[in-house]
Parts: C-alpha cells; structure tokens; sequence
C-alpha cells in the first residue's frame, strides 16, 4: 500500500492561541475584550482559511516590472496579483492601520491593533510590510505633518475604505549609505512652491505605494545626518508620469517575493517639506521606531504561526513506531521553541502597550525614555529569535522542511529578512547605547525592571533576578567607563543580556498576574533553565 502523509493544518489562530487570549483578557478592560474578541476570532478564521490561499497565490506570481508598452513607449508598471490586491484590502477593511488611529479603545487601541497584525502578517505573504510603513507615516505626519497633509495624506492612511487606503513607502536606503542614512546623496532644488527631488533610491519597499516618505538634502545644506531633511511625496503610479520616478528594476530577494522591492531614479520628484528644514533622521525616527515595532510584532507572529504548524505535524506524523508528539526529545525541542516564542511574545506586546499611552499622551518622562530604550531591543531580539524558530520549524519536518511546494522554506526565507530590514542586529544594539547616552533609557530601564523584580510574590526568583541585575549593571557600568570602544564592542551582547532579564522580569509578573503554574514553570525555565540545544 502506498503511504502518503498528511501535511500541517491550521486551526483558527486565534481561538487556538492560549497565549494570546490569556493577555488580552488580562490586559484589556473586560467592556474592550467582550468587544474586540469577536472580530480576533473572525480575523483569526479568515487567515487560517482562504487568506493562506491569497498568499500562496501571490507567492507564486511575484509581481513584474513592464518597462515598455508594446509600442515601445517607456510606462515603469509594476503588475501584482488580484491576491496582492486582495489582502492590501483585507487590512483596509479589517482596520490593521486605522484602529490604531481611531483610538476608539484609547491606549488599548494599539493591543488591539497590534494583535490584528499579529494574526494578519503569516497569512500575508508580507503585505504586513507597506502597512508598517504605512502606519509609521501616519505616525510622523501626526507629529510632523501640515494640515494639508493631514486633511490628505493621512485620512487616506487610515482608511478602512479599500478605494481609499493609501500605503506609504519609506525611502531611506541609498548606494552610498545603506544603514549609514547620513551619507543620502539625494538632493532637494526648491522650487516657487515647493521642492523637487535628484538622486537615487537604492531600496524602496512596497514601490506600488501611493506616497512615499524619504530624506533628502536641501541645496546648500550641511553634510551628514542633520542636514537631511524629511520629505513627504506621491508616487502618482496611476498616473502616465509619474512624477519623475525611474523604476530602475526590481530587486531578486531570497524572501518577502510577492513584496515588491525596487530601485529608483528620482527625475526632479514633487515632493513637500514635512516640518521644518534639517534633523530628517530624527524626524524620520518617529517612522521607523513604529516599523521597528511592527517587525517584532510580524516577528512573534511567524514563530507561532510556524510552532503551530510544528506541534500539528507532530500529531500527525509517525516514526520509530511512535506520533512524532510522543518521542520525549522531539517534544522537548519544540518546547523549548516555544518558550522563546513566549519570551518574545511577552516583551513584544510590553511595548506595545507603551507606545499605546505614548500616543495617547498618557506615558510620563520616564516610560518616553523606556520606550525609546526597549525599542531597538525588542527588534533585535525578537528578530533574532524568529531566525533561529524558522530554522528549526523547518527541521521538525525534516527532509519535507526544505521542499519549496511544502511552503516551508518560504517560512525561513520571511523569517530571515526580520533581521536585515529597519536596522541590522548591530545597528540597532549601537542604537540602545544612543538611548542610554541621550536619552535617560538606562535609568529608566533599570527602575523598571528593579521596581518589577521586587515586586514579584516568588522570593526565589526575586533574589537571584535581582543579583543577576546587580553583576550586569556593575558590568555595564565598569564598560561604560571603559570608554567608547569597550561599550560599542560590547553593546550586542549587552542588549541581549539586558533583552533575557527583563523578558525574565515580564514572566514572572505575568505568572503572579494570572496565578498560574504553568506560567511559573515558564518563567523558571526561562530564567534558570534555559533548554534551547544550538
Ligand atoms: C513585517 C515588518 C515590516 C517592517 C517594514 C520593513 C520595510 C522597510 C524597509 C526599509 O526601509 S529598511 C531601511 C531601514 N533603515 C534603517 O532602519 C536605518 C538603520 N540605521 C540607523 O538606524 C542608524 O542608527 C541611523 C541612521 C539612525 C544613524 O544615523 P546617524 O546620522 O549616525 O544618527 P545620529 O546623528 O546619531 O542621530 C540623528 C538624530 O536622530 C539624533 O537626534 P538629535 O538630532 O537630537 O541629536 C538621534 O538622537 C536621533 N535618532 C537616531 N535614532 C533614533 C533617534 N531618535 C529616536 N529614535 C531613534 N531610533
């Protein structure tokens, strides 16, 4: 008889996730989960369903650049699918960007809607990409923006309506620059009313967006990183010109595919100031520490999604005479997993709820200095997290893990990408530093975590967790002295030890908060035994 096994299966991924139901309940006041819980239970249903079958579709025909007509005549048209469509207006309709701006649940909104993402990002063959973006312009026309932007650009950002949303790109990476934005060669000529842009972008994400947000240098202004100006433009891709945009090509990626990524030459581009002249990497900061958050979120989101997949096959699959789910090792190593999804997931939606009373005007001094500080941390960390989970979903399958029409290596190939875009693992440990130096983030990092640690009922771990904090604070101190050098050598694998403690923090309150053993052994194991086998 000729055997055939049955592949992984997804239950709602919502009603399934134990997790992420047990948070929102504790997290949100009961009047806002009565309400939201119906709607994560449909968005849940829908991206186990037919959204899997959107991106499949879009996976499998990565959009095209035509650069001629059949006539000859130059028309720079970027083609992606119907499924593309389809799931762009998937999150129009199911808000995954406008509940975050409507408020409706104040500072709770953006669990709200950072839990849609969540659920939204696996199933989305990385259309979670522009609305990262996309958001973060919302967030910097907000803060930075003049009316007519916000009477435009913005309402259009935070639509619900399919025909009305608008994503946004972020044009910051140039030949000359790549992480190093000050070195931006783009030039910005004012014109009587406004500016046009020179130059070339060397990586535009989601490049069929209808505006953009980029940094240029105004004629005349200083070198380096504030003499950037931060620049809001429309792509006008409807349009037969579109105002001065090049498509140059599209990049080859060994992920994200369906995601079109492209190379641009900017022909005097119409673009606006957005603020005042100069500090465009500050301003765009109020952009990218949302994308930032947005990576971690989509980030905790695939690991579940691919453990998800794992324990499935595990209850499928047989070997050795036994379901893959009753050999005691396979077990233990997605265990493991698991536990540094929920170590992630934990310290992810911490931040979350943050920038939620940060935008809401409710966080005081210090909680600005930790969400400034906890930002590149919870990046760093849960990208590289997701990495090493991707791996190993993989390799639970074994050799069907690296089959491409399994879907699985897709999986891997999404993952990787965590770490790379909106600032590598480096890149961003240097930005913790530039916290702690200008901005109070280790002071308010550290009362943070010493106010959590002696407040936890388990005096066990209330006395190690604090002498643990005592060796890596005279640690930090004793480099921070050292100099320049010694604190940017070190500063990665301080901003994972200082990434470990706090989620260690976050776990054992979340395990008083819930009074449930299963959290404290989760907690344990995290903090003193940590199983992951590399
Ligand atoms: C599924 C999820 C999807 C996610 C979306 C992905 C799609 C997007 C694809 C991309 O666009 S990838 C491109 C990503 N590129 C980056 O993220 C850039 C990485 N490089 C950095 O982050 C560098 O650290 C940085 C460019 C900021 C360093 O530049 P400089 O010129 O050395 O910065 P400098 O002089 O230290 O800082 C300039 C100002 O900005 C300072 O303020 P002041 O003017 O008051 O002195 C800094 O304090 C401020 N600043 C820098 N980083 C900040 C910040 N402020 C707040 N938050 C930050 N993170």
């Amino acid at each position: 008889m000729t055997f055939f096994q049955e592949g992984p299966g997804l239950k709602n991924q919502f009603t399934d996730d134990q997790l992420l139901q047990e948070y929102l309940s504790l997290r949100l006041p009961p009047k806002v989960a009565e309400e939201v819980f119906p709607h994560l239970r449909e968005v849940g249903e829908k991206v186990s369903t037919e959204l899997m079958e959107w991106a499949k579709e879009a996976e499998a025909n990565p959009p095209k650049l035509i650069q001629y007509d059949a006539w000859g005549k130059r028309i720079d048209k970027i083609e992606v699918t119907r499924a593309w469509q389809d799931l762009n207006a998937f999150s129009a309709i199911h808000g995954i960007v406008a509940s975050a701006y409507e408020r409706k649940y104040s500072e709770f909104s953006r669990i709200y809607q950072m839990t849609l993402l969540y659920l939204f990002h696996p199933s989305s063959a990385i259309a979670s990409c522009p609305l990262a973006m996309t958001d973060g312009a919302a967030r910097a026309i907000e803060l930075y923006g003049d009316e007519d932007m916000k009477k435009r650009a913005f309402k259009h950002l935070t639509s619900r309506d399919p025909n009305q949303f608008w994503t946004s790109g972020q044009w910051m990476t140039e030949k000359t620059g790549g992480s190093d934005v000050g070195k931006t060669e783009t030039i910005a000529k004012k014109t009587n009313d406004n500016y046009e842009l020179f130059g070339a972008k060397w990586f535009t994400s989601a490049t069929t967006s209808q505006m953009a947000m980029t940094l240029a240098r105004i004629e005349g202004a200083p070198e380096g990183g504030k003499g950037l100006s931060l620049f809001y433009l429309e792509t006008n891709i409807a349009q037969e010109k579109r105002n001065g945009i090049e498509i140059i090509r599209l990049k080859d990626k060994l992920g994200t595919r369906a995601l079109p990524t492209a190379e641009l030459n900017l022909h005097g581009t119409k673009a606006r100031l957005v603020g005042d002249e100069g500090h465009g990497i500050k301003k765009i900061a109020s952009l990218f520490n949302i994308t930032r958050v947005y990576n971690s979120v989509c980030a905790v989101g695939h690991m579940r999604r691919g453990l998800a997949m794992a324990f499935d096959y595990a209850s499928k699959r047989e070997a050795f005479g036994k379901k893959l789910i009753d050999h005691p090792l396979h077990m233990k190593t997605l265990k493991s997993l698991e536990l540094e999804w929920k170590g992630s997931f934990h310290f992810t939606f911490k931040v979350v709820e943050l920038l939620g009373k940060d935008e809401c005007g409710k966080t005081n001094e210090q909680e600005k200095a930790l969400l400034r500080m906890l930002t590149p941390m919870v990046k760093l960390f849960t990208a590289k997290a997701v990495v090493m989970v991707a791996s190993e979903v993989l390799e639970s399958f074994g050799g069907a893990g690296y089959i491409e029409d399994t879907g699985l290596p897709r999986f891997l190939r999404d993952g990787q990408v965590m770490a790379i875009w909106e600032g590598t693992t480096n890149v961003l440990s240097l930005d913790m530093i530039r916290a702690i130096q200008k901005e109070k983030g280790l002071q308010a990092f550290s009362e943070d975590l010493k106010n959590r640690i002696s407040s936890l009922k388990n005096e066990n771990a209330k006395l190690k967790l604090t002498k643990r904090v005592e060796e890596v604070s005279n640690d930090f101190q004793k480099t921070l002295g050292a100099g320049e050098l010694a604190i940017t050598e070190r500063a990665r694998e301080f901003a994972f030890i200082f990434s470990r403690l706090y989620i260690s923090s976050l776990m054992f309150e979340y395990a008083d908060q819930t009074r449930s053993d299963d959290n404290l052994k989760a907690a344990e194991s995290w903090s003193f035994h940590q199983g992951y086998c590399v």
